[in-house]
């Protein structure tokens, strides 16, 4: 056994513990999380129904709902490579390089990886760092000198992410420590804040960006994502629960959404969304019967349980929710679709230099939702691409349809992404996105009897001899994460007040945290790659 605890579970540890501490600083997001478990459940009990044998059990239901990915934003570079070197301790590696200065009139003054895990991937962190060299010289030394005396990681916290990296890994008591590191300091929200006039200037200059990361204390998470099996039902038992629709709309929105889900929930679906269900399990259900009404019984049920005290959140201070999911639309299970309700204005205490304080709201956490899909190829990708830039034209050549006629805007958004297929098969038969190849037992059986002839993919397919699953995605989208920043921030993109805009790579950000940055697209390609290397040599196809 090894003397180091054990990463993933370090992980899980890690995320539940920031879930709580989240909760805590922000209870809208503890009731959100209720919202989720309780769409879920509603969601299972469609799923039982549509395949005879499925059922999840509650602490599964708890297990599969521990998924996080956060995000967090970081004023320096020194911090930053900190801030690298603690995730390593869990095994999170930095994945891609984002350059969000870059993304035309959604522009950010900032450049970011996502720290994850390479294989089966849980939890993630979306991790930003300031540039200041993107301001005029003055702005830039006023930001520079208030974070040239922060702070954020204690000696303690150093000295274990050190011996981290020398021995690559930490006792169990180490590990809690720097657990309990992140929870009560490094990821906190102190609500204490430094430089009031730097903070009024930024924000008036429209980088309230950069006053979020200059001005506060730690890396206070901005937000931190669970995930849900079917986005429509939520985002609509949110806002129901916000205020933003009566009780007969919700009704019909949630019976709309399960109706879609009930044509959507192939055996697909179920593999994409609980992984803990072997291949074999899932095989073994049968089609069930759905009883006339059930949906709308469903959805009743929903709709009563959500007018419950407990999950009256329009009694609790809130900004309201996002007009319209980001991604695709709900029949196209590519990469991620992503919502949120809006900023929250929480109450900060400036200290002032000579001695007082000055208090004020800031507004910047918020709380996204997500659902997550297949990975794209390039190809796909590049198809994806053009559905949303289409999207996005229709929605701004139209903005208030949304609101005028829900039915309405979500056909137009789908019909947007038209061009797409609607079921894993097809999308790996185009060669759209990512599958994981693998031998069947009735290959293997094939194979002791001499019986395969064929040795292309597509036929050994046809033939029942290998099976693919899709692989899911595992990062973030610059556009959608422009959109998210822009959306909460209350304004759109920034432009840079430099001289010149400086351009920024990977390289720079791999020079500051001494580390190389793992390119997805070549992953994922890579697991294709080795799976359909690995299902031949199980059919004794190698060498071919
Ligand atoms: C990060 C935005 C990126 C996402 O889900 O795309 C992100 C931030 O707001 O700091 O989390
Ligand atoms: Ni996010």
């Amino acid at each position: 056994m090894s003397k180091f605890a054990n990463k993933v579970r370090m992980q899980n540890r890690l995320f539940s513990g920031l879930s709580n501490l989240f909760g805590k600083e922000v209870p809208l997001y503890d009731k959100s999380l209720l919202v989720n478990k309780v769409c879920n459940q509603t969601v299972c009990a469609l799923l039982s129904r549509i395949h005879a044998g499925f059922s999840l059990s509650d602490s599964q239901l708890e297990k599969t709902s521990g998924e996080r990915h956060g995000a967090i934003r970081i004023g320096k570079p020194s911090e930053y490579r900190w801030v690298a070197g603690y995730f390593a301790a869990f095994g999170l590696e930095p994945h891609n390089f984002y350059d969000m200065t870059n993304v035309g009139c959604k522009s950010q003054p900032i450049i970011a990886t996502a720290f994850r895990s390479s294989v089966n991937p849980e939890h993630r962190i979306f991790c930003s760092l300031l540039m200041t060299d993107y301001f005029d010289p003055q702005i830039r030394r006023r930001i520079e000198t208030l974070l040239d005396s922060r702070e954020v990681f204690s000696d303690r916290a150093k000295e274990l992410t050190l011996k981290n990296e020398r021995q690559n890994g930490l006792a169990e008591a180490e590990a809690e420590e720097l657990i309990r590191e992140g929870v009560t300091r490094i990821f906190k929200w102190s609500g204490r804040a430094r430089d009031y006039d730097l903070y009024q200037d930024l924000c008036q200059a429209g980088f309230k960006i950069a006053a979020d990361i200059a001005c506060f204390e730690f890396h206070h998470l901005n937000h931190l994502t669970p995930n849900t099996f079917w986005i429509d039902l939520y985002t609509g038992a949110m806002k129901f629960c916000l205020g933003e629709m009566d009780a007969a709309t919700h009704q019909e929105r949630a019976q709309s959404a399960l109706d879609h889900l009930r044509q959507f929930a192939d055996k697909d679906y179920l593999r994409l969304h609980f992984r803990h269900l072997s291949h074999e399990a899932i095989d073994l259900f049968s089609a069930g019967e759905i009883p006339a009404g059930f949906t709308g019984q469903l959805a009743d049920e929903l709709t009563r349980r959500l007018q419950q005290p407990d999950l009256q959140l329009s009694k609790l201070k809130h900004s309201g929710f996002k007009d319209f999911t980001e991604g695709p639309p709900g029949d196209t299970p590519i990469l991620l679709r992503q919502d949120a309700y809006k900023a929250l204005a929480e109450p900060v205490v400036f200290q002032q230099p000579g001695g007082g304080s000055v208090s004020l709201e800031h507004t910047a956490r918020f709380g996204e939702i997500e659902q997550r899909f297949y990975a794209t190829t390039p190809a796909g990708r590049k198809l994806y691409d053009q559905c949303l830039a289409n999207a996005e034209a229709a929605r701004a050549g139209n903005p208030d349809l949304i609101k005028q006629d829900y039915a309405a805007y979500q056909k137009k958004h789908a019909q947007c992404f038209a061009p797409f297929p609607k079921t894993l098969p097809e999308l790996l038969e185009k060669k759209l996105v990512r599958g994981r190849f693998t031998a069947t037992a009735k290959g293997l059986a094939a194979k002791t009897a001499h019986a395969i002839r064929a040795t292309d993919l597509d036929e050994l397919m046809r033939l029942g001899y290998i099976r693919a699953d899709g692989l899911r995605y595992e990062d973030f989208l610059p556009i959608s994460a422009a959109g998210i920043f822009a959306s909460n921030l209350g304004q759109y993109g920034t432009e840079s007040t430099a001289g010149t805009k400086p351009v920024y790579g990977r390289e720079m950000l791999e020079k500051i945290m001494g580390k190389t940055i793992i390119d997805t697209d070549a992953l994922y390609a890579r697991q294709e790659e080795e799976s359909i290397r690995q299902a031949r040599a199980d059919l004794g196809l190698t060498g071919e």
